[in-house]
């Protein structure tokens, strides 16, 4: 009998366990609306700013634009998106109207449009291609619309909010289904308006009508998200670098309005906000959001946008990648190759999820319930979630490996749909039996992933250690990602020390200094040493755990630029000049303005050298100034009598704005004097990120 008693509790437990509904727990406002949730999943999409500035190759236009300026050679809207498709974004938005007011579409409510323009003859209509465009690849559309208009002579007054709200209605009602309408912050302020030249301030807050606004997204696109400062539906994360604050909540309280002052609150949001609006991270693939042929060199670097990723993604915001088109109307070569360069280490980092079908267990289960088990945590069904108890906000969840696994990658999701709730939280593993804290962060939000030191655990505990009430997990996914194997970068500084950069810790660097190709049995680099001398500098990249190499650095260093001094400039600081000859080409001297033809810099070498040419860079900030285009070149031994060595053009440099070399017949000198007989534009004063000379090289 005793048997059957057994039996029987047994499966009453097992009745309470499996069968007895346990109501979800209790949603934790705000939370988010249905057409946030669909946003949220799509992460990863991008801008394309295309405009007039396009073509006059500013960032802001004035508004006083000519039409007919607008006239991309070769416009293929299918390039684009064939390009977004296969970076692995799931939309594009585009800038339809930008500061300077010109419409990408023919809008009835204004002749500053494409159906002025030289472009297909006034027949043209880019929005319309775009949106075939996105359908033809499966992604969807969103619209820039800029509410300021430095070209409509009505700015400022009630009659061009209406032009506002209609252009609007034109662009939400014609081009089908529209993800995210992108509302612009930079409002007010100085613009050609029709003719008057002048400034005109508004309030952004009451301006613009933005409840009339709101609703006519609502009327005629009620899926869309809003993207504001302030929301409603996305915020923008205060900054425009690609990253949000590594605590960041989904949540803003009602004080945030378009313009808001104290907007670096936008990279983490409010813990206590009183809406949901998550953030969204605007950054450009290049220095600026329109395209420049003089950032062509400038597409960031692999490195630079995997952590943009890991900073954006992976800190519960999406990314919103720009893209500036080019004057032909297409997405640049160097663009495309680092587009995909993301989306090929991207599809690396997180290659293989070593969580699934992995045993998990947890301290604490709602109502002891399977609906709410430890296992919800790697079902892939992001709609179920492990949660515990009602007052339980502290608990731990167990990953249990078959076999010691290596990894550094762990991807957590939170079930928003009942609201964000984690406060805190820490990752820890178990190796060699002991457990070792990996990380300890704050939120979780939609999505968070920590980039971990590799570890050979047999476990992996991840912890809440606060919480605004039970915590609700859906997803837990673990990674091993590879090592980051691209080409080390070379420096040297003006006392001869050349550093070699390397983009993960976890790889090694092997160099010559005799132009032979390195392998593992050529000098490993530890730390920074001196090279004083001509020297060409080959280093490549080595993962020891793939036994693959990088791509090869090699460069030409000439004499280092120890023993030099800048001895006299035509005007500008004379205690600042070491940036000239710093190595450094992020650090820039200018002379502080003068006749153009008197500009120029003396350098002493501080011994006497065969010279046989010199290099100049010009400034590499975003906003260059200054740029020499012609030149003269005089080299002396007593820094009294001068011979002219060269003279000339730095051909194309103003677009093209890398380093110029330029080398003449062999010479002997001590002193040289770089004279600027002509700056880009005209302009009064001369920059200078970098002079070097040639002694050995060509
Ligand atoms: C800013 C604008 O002023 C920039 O030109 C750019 O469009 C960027 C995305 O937003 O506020």
């Amino acid at each position: 009998m005793k048997i059957y008693k057994y039996l029987l509790i047994g499966l009453i437990a097992l009745y309470n366990s499996c069968s007895i509904q346990i109501e979800p727990p209790a949603p934790v406002g705000p939370l988010p609306k249905a057409r946030q949730l669909v946003w949220q999943e799509m992460e990863y999409y991008g801008f394309l700013h295309f405009n007039m500035n396009t073509f006059t190759n500013i960032e802001w236009g004035e508004g006083s634009e000519n039409p007919s300026q607008f006239n991309p050679s070769e416009l293929d809207a299918m390039q684009w998106a064939r390009i977004a498709k296969e970076a692995g974004m799931k939309g594009l938005i585009i800038t339809a109207k930008h500061h300077d007011g010109f419409c990408l579409w023919p809008s009835k409510y204004t002749e500053h449009s494409v159906k002025n323009s030289s472009w297909k003859n006034g027949k043209g209509d880019v929005l319309r291609e775009f949106s075939e465009a996105c359908k033809a690849y499966g992604l969807k559309m969103g619209v820039y619309l800029s509410p300021w208009d430095r070209n409509h002579p009505d700015y400022g007054k009630p009659e061009y909010v209406t032009v506002f709200h209609n252009q609007l209605r034109e662009l939400l009602s014609n081009y089908g289904e529209i993800f995210e309408v992108w509302f612009d912050g930079a409002n007010g302020g100085s613009g050609y308006y029709g003719g008057a030249n002048e400034t005109r301030k508004i309030d952004n807050k009451t301006y613009y009508q933005w409840d009339k606004a709101i609703s006519i997204v609502r009327e005629l696109q009620p899926n869309a998200v809003i993207f504001g400062d302030g929301g409603p539906g996305v915020r923008w994360v205060g900054n425009e670098q690609g990253w949000a604050n590594e605590t960041n909540w989904s949540l803003l309280r009602d004080a945030v309005h378009i313009g808001y002052p104290k907007y670096k609150e936008l990279r983490s949001g409010h813990e206590d906000g009183s809406n949901w609006v998550p953030a969204e991270c605007d950054v450009s693939i290049r220095p600026g959001w329109y395209y420049h042929p003089y950032e062509d060199h400038k597409v960031k670097t692999l490195p630079h946008l995997l952590n943009i990723y890991y900073e954006s993604v992976g800190r519960n915001a999406s990314l919103l990648l720009n893209i500036p088109l080019d004057v032909r109307g297409l997405v640049h070569e160097n663009d495309e190759k680092q587009l995909i360069a993301l989306k090929n280490q991207l599809a690396k980092d997180f290659a293989v999820n070593l969580a699934k079908g992995k045993k998990v267990t947890a301290t604490d289960i709602r109502g002891n319930s399977s609906d709410y088990g430890a296992n919800k945590v790697n079902d892939d069904d992001p709609e179920t979630y492990w949660t515990t108890n009602d007052s339980i906000t502290k608990a731990s969840i167990i990953i249990k490996f078959d076999a010691p696994t290596i990894l550094n990658r762990i991807l957590l999701q939170e079930y928003i749909p009942l609201g964000q709730r984690v406060k805190k939280f820490r990752v820890e593993a178990e190796i060699n039996g002991k457990w070792e804290e990996l990380d300890s962060q704050t939120t979780i939000g939609y999505k968070r992933i920590l980039r971990l030191k590799t570890v050979e655990a047999s476990k992996i505990k991840v912890s809440i250690i606060d919480a605004k009430a039970a915590p609700l997990i859906s997803n837990i996914e673990l990674y091993n990602a590879p090592n980051l194997l691209v080409a080390p970068v070379l420096k040297r500084d003006k006392s001869g020390m050349l550093d070699i950069i390397k983009a993960d810790p976890n790889v090694a660097v092997y160099y010559t200094l005799d132009g032979s190709e390195p392998g593992i049995s050529s000098n490993e680099f530890e730390k920074s040493f001196l090279v004083e001398d001509a020297t060409i500098i080959k280093a490549i990249t080595y993962d020891s755990t793939t036994k693959k190499f990088s791509e090869l650095t090699s460069q030409n260093f000439d004499i280092s630029k120890k023993e030099w001094d800048v001895i006299a400039v035509s005007s500008g600081e004379l205690q600042s000049t070491d940036k000239i000859i710093d190595g450094d080409p992020n650090t820039s001297w200018s002379t502080s303005g003068e006749k153009e033809a008197a500009i120029f810099v003396t350098i002493d070498l501080g011994k006497e050298y065969a010279l046989e040419g010199f290099t100049y860079l010009p400034t590499q900030d975003r906003w260059i100034k200054g740029v020499i285009t012609n030149y003269e070149f005089l080299v002396s031994t007593n820094n009294k009598t001068w011979k002219k060595v060269a003279v000339g053009e730095f051909g194309n440099i103003w677009n093209n704005p890398i380093e110029q070399k330029i080398n003449f017949n062999p010479i002997k000198g001590r002193y040289f004097k770089f004279k600027a007989t002509k700056v880009h534009g005209g302009e009064k004063t001369a920059s200078f990120a970098e002079i070097g000379i040639i002694t050995k090289f060509d």
